[in-house]
């Protein structure tokens, strides 16, 4: 299959949101977005519920390092890759991809949808939650 660019070039689909221009007018890169919200009913502050259960996350991660200890403070720095996932079916998927490492959203549609909370409460830097995109 192909995608005709807006000045009528034709690629092939593969390239159509890949994160390149490859149209000389970008518009290959237009519209791109995976989600789908619906402004009118999607409430981002409400978790999705699956047939009245509460929402199942699961959770991966793997320590980046750990060190600088401090013995009289009885701290330690540490960093954490933490993936999360759950199932929304309040939202629609589109542009999706087969991508071995899998999607990422972008950080606009990051901060549309309902997160979960991730919170370190003995943390130095206080009780935050960060996503890196
Ligand atoms: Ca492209």
């Amino acid at each position: 299959m192909e995608f005709s660019c807006w000045d009528g070039t034709c690629l092939d689909l593969s390239v159509r949101c890949n994160g390149i221009d490859d149209c000389f007018d970008s518009s290959d890169e237009i519209d791109c977005q995976v989600v789908l919200i619906s402004k009118s009913s999607y409430k981002n502050e409400n978790p999705p519920f699956l047939s009245g259960q509460i929402t199942q996350i699961n959770v991966s991660s793997y320590i980046d390092y750990i060190g600088s200890f401090d013995r009289s403070a009885m701290t330690f720095r540490a960093g954490f890759d933490i993936d999360l996932s759950w199932f929304d079916k309040r939202l629609k998927y589109v542009n999706l991809k087969h991508i071995k490492s899998g999607m990422k959203i972008g950080r606009e549609e990051m901060n549309s949808i309902w997160v979960p909370r991730l919170i370190f409460t003995n943390s130095l830097d206080g009780e935050r939650t960060l996503f890196h995109l």
